[in-house]
């Protein structure tokens, strides 16, 4: 990455484009609170958020790759156009390409934002035959990360895609976390043959593997981190589904780019379109969103 390739973007003090792991280059945003985020060209990733206090709450794996052609192990991987296994890798070409910076900026208000694009181009169409633009924005204030998708489709012909930020949480021991807010909402467990039921706890808590994808999940979800005292809210818009997600410890051990252990220092809680894909005509637009939002447990 040379000095000045993205100089216009830069914004004193605010947000700067600077060299990551590998020298993969990453925009880092600070608040004026001190709040903090970094999202990686690579994948569009999004890797870090700390509280003005410095805690870090989003979980990044210490084995992670940090290479061109494979994905980010924490953070933010984008799922796209694909969720799961499929014809196309694994999560879809999002996440294993080179996204670009297209607007940053600080709102009235202080926010600050950086959106990056991927555009589609001969290497995602080998594998997904169409021209596509996918824009990930991010804002950052004192207490809240607002991360936006947005899908415009610029080809003849309509496509079908899944849209989903993947999100890893720092939590202090997953043995003292809890995911609230799906009571009553029907899941498909990825570990039973898809088996569908229906979630009957308020307080999902976590002893075994866990993997399920809970369909037309209420827009508003909770992770409490009772070693660290602290509540991670997301509140979504137009990203239906939700993904309840923890190795535990077998899975770690068969994952190469993630710890043995580290399935006890995070949760995956996934917004987004994972189950029934969704239809663009030619010129058509979506967007969602996920608010997170960091709070103190009473
Ligand atoms: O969202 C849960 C899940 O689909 C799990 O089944 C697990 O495979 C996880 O994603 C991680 O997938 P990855 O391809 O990033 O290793």
């Amino acid at each position: 990455m040379n000095d000045n390739q993205f100089a216009q973007f830069e914004i004193p003090g605010m947000l700067e484009v600077i060299p990551g792991v590998n020298e993969l280059p990453k925009v880092v945003l600070t608040h004026r609170s001190g709040a903090r985020a970094e999202v990686y060209l690579h994948g569009g990733h999004v890797t870090s958020w700390t509280t003005p206090g410095g805690e870090e709450l989003f979980f990044l794996s210490r084995s992670s790759y940090f290479a061109l052609d494979k994905p980010i192990r924490g953070g933010i991987p984008v799922a796209f156009p694909q969720f799961g296994g499929g014809p196309l890798p694994q999560h879809g070409i999002a996440r294993i390409s080179d996204w670009q910076p297209i607007r940053t900026g600080v709102r009235d208000s202080g926010e600050v934002m950086a959106a990056l694009q991927l555009t589609a181009d001969d290497d995602t169409r080998e594998l997904w035959p169409h021209r596509f633009n996918l824009v990930l924005e991010v804002l950052l204030d004192a207490t809240r990360l607002t991360v936006a998708l947005q899908v415009d489709n610029v080809d003849k012909a309509p496509f079908d895609f899944n849209a989903v930020l993947h999100t890893y949480f720092s939590v202090g021991a997953i043995t003292r976390t809890a995911v609230e807010g799906l009571r009553g909402v029907t899941y498909q467990d990825s570990l039973r043959d898809d088996v569908r039921e229906v979630e009957q706890r308020d307080t999902i808590r976590f002893d075994a593997e866990t993997d399920r994808i809970y369909l037309d999940a209420p827009p508003h979800l909770r992770v409490v981190d009772e070693t660290n005292a602290r509540v991670i809210t997301l509140d979504s818009q137009d990203m239906p589904d939700a993904v309840v997600w923890n190795p535990w410890i077998a899975k770690a051990q068969r994952m190469p780019d993630f710890g043995d252990d580290e399935y006890r220092e995070m949760v995956c809680v996934e917004t987004g379109i994972m189950v029934t894909p969704r239809t663009l005509a030619p010129g058509q637009h979506w967007r969602g969103e996920t608010v997170f939002g960091c709070e103190p447990s009473s």
